[in-house]
């Protein structure tokens, strides 16, 4: 089973790939990008985007794009859709700034995975995770905001576990597990 997933994000197809090889499902990478609308909802990006992707395709093949995000609460929900921009401008010390001296560190990471063939309309997929943001970066592991956001109540940042391990719990596994699984049923009715 093959997956053309359209993304110039290195980090996100590797994990990608590794979270639906044990599917059986075949990934390939599209880095020519498509078109990210500027909006509050992650979901309103992603059906845009997959639309856009639909427009350029010339073959059956079935496609994926994903946004991800980081939710923090004392922010009300900054930096969110917007998180490629602050991460690629304040980063994560930026971050860490907003945060000084905020006792509540809660946060969650939002992954939304948009999936689209000839034979299908868009179906959305969503998977999010509870953390904390950390006191300092933490771990070397991972990309963007891994080394600041711990996980659930494990007091690991995603920096500070293996990609084995973050592969096993994150909001992309729980996006793309959904994905995955849809689309297994998808192909046995095609077949
Ligand atoms: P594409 O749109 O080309 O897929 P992108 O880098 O713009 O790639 P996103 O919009 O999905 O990806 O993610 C925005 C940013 O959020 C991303 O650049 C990272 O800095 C951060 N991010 C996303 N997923 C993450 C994760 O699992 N761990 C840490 N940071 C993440």
């Amino acid at each position: 089973m093959n997956v053309v997933f359209v993304t110039g994000n290195r980090h996100k197809f590797h994990e990608a790939l590794h979270i639906l090889s044990a599917y059986g499902i075949h990934l390939h990478q599209d880095t020519k990008g498509y078109i990210e609308i500027q909006s509050d909802s992650i979901e309103e990006i992603v059906l845009f985007g997959i639309k856009e992707v639909m427009k350029r395709a010339r073959d059956k093949s079935a496609y994926i794009i994903e946004d991800a995000g980081l939710f923090i609460e004392a922010l009300d929900g900054f930096p969110g859709p917007y998180s490629s921009y602050v991460y690629r401008t304040i980063g994560n010390r930026g971050i860490l700034k907003l945060m000084e001296g905020v006792k509540n560190r809660r946060a969650k990471f939002v992954s939304c995975v948009g999936f689209c063939s000839k034979d299908s309309d868009p179906v959305l997929f969503k998977g999010e995770v509870y953390g904390n943001i950390s006191w300092f970066e933490r771990g070397s592991h991972g990309f963007g905001f891994d080394p600041i956001f711990e996980f659930g109540s494990t007091g690991k940042t995603f920096g500070e576990m293996t990609p084995d391990e973050k592969s096993a719990c994150s909001h992309r596994f729980i996006a793309l597990k959904k994905f995955a699984n849809f689309f297994m049923e998808y192909e046995k009715e095609r077949a």
